[in-house]
């Protein structure tokens, strides 16, 4: 190497600019290769290309206030915790459609249980999120070529007022853009495009540290408030159902269907159904074809939330994990109290999405997770356990529970990237339109309906079918915004924010041996499972912050909230991306402001109940409960 190159190379700012360089082009290149982030015009380009400089700049020089011995280990360290930020949002967009948050990150030990998942998300072009931090490492550890890092003081004040300047026009742009972008935080790929995927986490961080001082700061006035509303809310309802009080004291098995969506049933593929028992079950059941998952980052867990607490998840990361230890009501804790047995039945560890913590906190009494199976290479795939060895082996732990249970079965075979590992296990062959995960999603849920026969055959073998009321349900969508253009050519039809929308109806089953069942069309979601489930068994919860309404109820409003802010009624829906109103009858989109009602209810529920939760305002509720009881008791005596 001749001297020149050797004293550019060993020349700290040489080595910082190339640095700078390196990481724009990357951040720049998955801005643009690995997101969807929908660029309208020239300034939103320009955004993109400016958003990386203020924080590689920020944080890159944050190495600068290390003791010069101490710098260049610094200056790498900050340097791989960004690629890797980076790098970690690439692939959690690819099955999430969605970024990163702080609250999903600290339960992402998941991460390493995603497996599977984790490989069919890796590609091998992703080298180049990895390639500059190899030769900035080889550069630095080399003796030759070490560059010395030593800056004046006017040049890390230089900087730092260009991260100021760079921070303040991006700012600005983005407010001309965006107004209150910062204030109305719901959509993380709008904060992405304008602020850049560091800024982004920073703020993210903010929010996360503001939620959790929350807690700390609410007062139970804000309940008032709230029960207020409920109590307006389930007062349109006027009296019980007719369907009150028709599953009294029978036992309870919920069914959780991974990843399954409304659009599979009914539906055939290669002139074969998809979904044959379950279309059976459900002509002998109360089918509702207009129901929706109200799920957000929490997925399956956020499912189990709303269900047991007729609560909405959070906006940000999952409930179960950032607000396990709240005070809730829930379904297994009142069913207690109604002399049920409330149980979980599930083949993944028992840590994955804090299960094992969030089910003593709402009352489950036993979780036969992982530990409890006898899991081989042979019966499982993906996440684990397969489907029917899963309905096989718990059989006899039910068999040994107390009746009436109160019984969660979540099955997992039917999860991204839906693979099969044994010609047996697939009884339909792909559809072709040569998107693989969409492809393979039929076969894994045509095998999810043959476990769910099965599990039917074993409860009637073992003669507690006709005892039971069985609800089964979707937990969330399988197929992401990402695989819009084979989901069309399914469908057949171009996917709108209308579709979209559509797209996230979930299939629900409530099927009651002896009784007749029909198709219910009524809107709703999975807020409402718990007011449904409580009503059939003739429960009737008092003064219950729920945001449900029983399903069969004839004063019901059809409509149900999505956590993205969109809402479905029997007449419109709402498509919170892009602030979209449609008529349904006619699929047209129709001015924004006939949905602005909608919208304005869908906002303030959310609202409420992220209050509740955050607030972990329901702790109050027991204590005036308490209270009243006490003095109750104190008067009569
Ligand atoms: C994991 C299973 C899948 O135990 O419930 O979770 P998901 O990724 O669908 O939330
Ligand atoms: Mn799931």
């Amino acid at each position: 190497m001749n001297q020149d190159k050797k004293q550019l190379l060993n020349k700290g700012w040489v080595f910082f600019a190339a640095a700078i360089v390196f990481l724009w082009a990357k951040t720049y290149y998955a801005l643009q290769t690995a997101f969807t982030l929908d660029i309208e015009n020239g300034i939103q380009q320009f955004i993109l290309v400016i958003t990386p400089i203020s924080s590689i700049l920020f944080f890159l020089g944050l190495s600068f206030f290390f003791s010069p011995k101490k710098r260049n280990k610094a200056f790498m360290t900050i340097y791989f915790l960004m690629s890797f930020v980076l790098y970690a949002n690439v692939v959690y967009y690819r099955f999430f459609n969605d970024f990163i948050t702080l609250p999903v990150l600290m339960q992402y030990k998941n991460f390493g249980d995603l497996g599977g998942s984790t490989k069919a998300l890796t590609h091998p072009m992703d080298i180049l999120y990895w390639i500059d931090v190899v030769i900035l490492l080889v550069w630095v550890m080399r003796k030759k070529t070490r560059p010395a890092m030593e800056f004046r003081k006017r040049t890390i004040a230089m900087v730092y007022a260009a991260v100021l300047g760079f921070a303040a026009v991006n700012l600005s742009l983005a407010e001309v853009e965006r107004p209150q972008l910062l204030v109305r935080t719901f959509d993380r790929a709008k904060l992405v495009k304008l602020l850049g995927i560091y800024n982004y986490h920073v703020y993210d961080s903010v929010m996360t540290a503001k939620t959790s001082s929350r807690r700390v700061f609410a007062d139970s006035n804000e309940l008032t408030e709230i029960l207020n509303y409920v109590n307006s809310q389930q007062g349109k309802m006027g009296v019980h159902g007719k369907y009150f009080g028709k599953a009294k004291g029978k036992n309870v098995v919920l069914v959780s269907l991974e990843s399954t969506q409304n659009f599979v049933m009914d539906r055939k593929l290669h002139g074969q159904e998809i979904t044959p028992f379950l279309n059976d079950l459900a002509d002998d059941s109360f089918y509702f074809d207009n129901f929706y998952h109200n799920t957000g980052q929490g997925k399956t867990s956020d499912a189990e939330f709303l269900i047991d607490n007729s609560l909405y998840g959070l906006p940000r990361g999952a409930v179960y994990t950032t607000n396990a230890s709240n005070e809730y009501n829930a379904t297994p804790e009142i069913l207690k109290d109604n002399g049920y047995n409330p149980i979980v039945f599930h083949g993944n560890h028992d840590s994955f999405w804090n299960r094992d913590v969030m089910y003593q906190t709402l009352g489950y009494d036993k979780f036969y997770s992982k530990e409890e199976y006898h899991v081989t290479d042979e019966n499982s795939v993906n996440y684990g356990l397969k489907d029917i060895p899963f309905f096989e082996q718990s059989m006899p732990m039910l068999n040994k529970e107390k009746q009436p249970y109160y019984a969660k079965f979540i099955t997992m075979t039917n999860h991204y990237p839906y693979i099969t590992n044994n010609k047996n296990m697939e009884m339909i062959e792909p559809a072709n339109t040569g998107d693989g995960s969409v492809d393979r999603y039929f076969q894994t849920v045509r095998y999810e309906d043959e476990s769910i026969k099965k599990f039917f055959k074993l409860m009637k073998e073992n003669g507690q079918y006709k005892d039971t009321i069985f609800v089964l349900y979707g937990d969330h969508y399988g197929i992401s915004e990402n695989h819009n253009r084979a989901m069309s050519e399914i469908l057949g039809k171009d996917i709108r924010p209308f579709e979209h929308v559509q797209l996230q109806k979930v299939p629900l089953i409530i099927h009651i041996p002896g009784m007749k069942g029909k198709d219910m069309h009524t809107v709703g979601g999975e807020i409402d499972l718990k007011p449904t489930i409580l009503h059939l068994l003739g429960i009737d919860e008092k003064n219950d912050v729920q945001f449900g309404t029983d399903l069969f109820s004839k004063n019901r409003e059809d409509f149900t909230i999505l956590r993205d802010g969109s809402v479905v009624t029997d007449k419109y829906v709402y498509a919170a991306e892009g602030n979209k109103c449609y008529d349904k009858s006619t699929e047209k989109e129709i001015e924004a402001e006939t949905c602005a009602p909608l919208k304005e209810k869908a906002d303030k529920e959310l609202d409420y109940s992220d209050k509740v939760v955050y607030g972990d305002l329901l702790r109050f509720m027991d204590s005036e409960q308490k209270e009243k009881a006490d003095k109750e008791k104190e008067e009569s005596k």
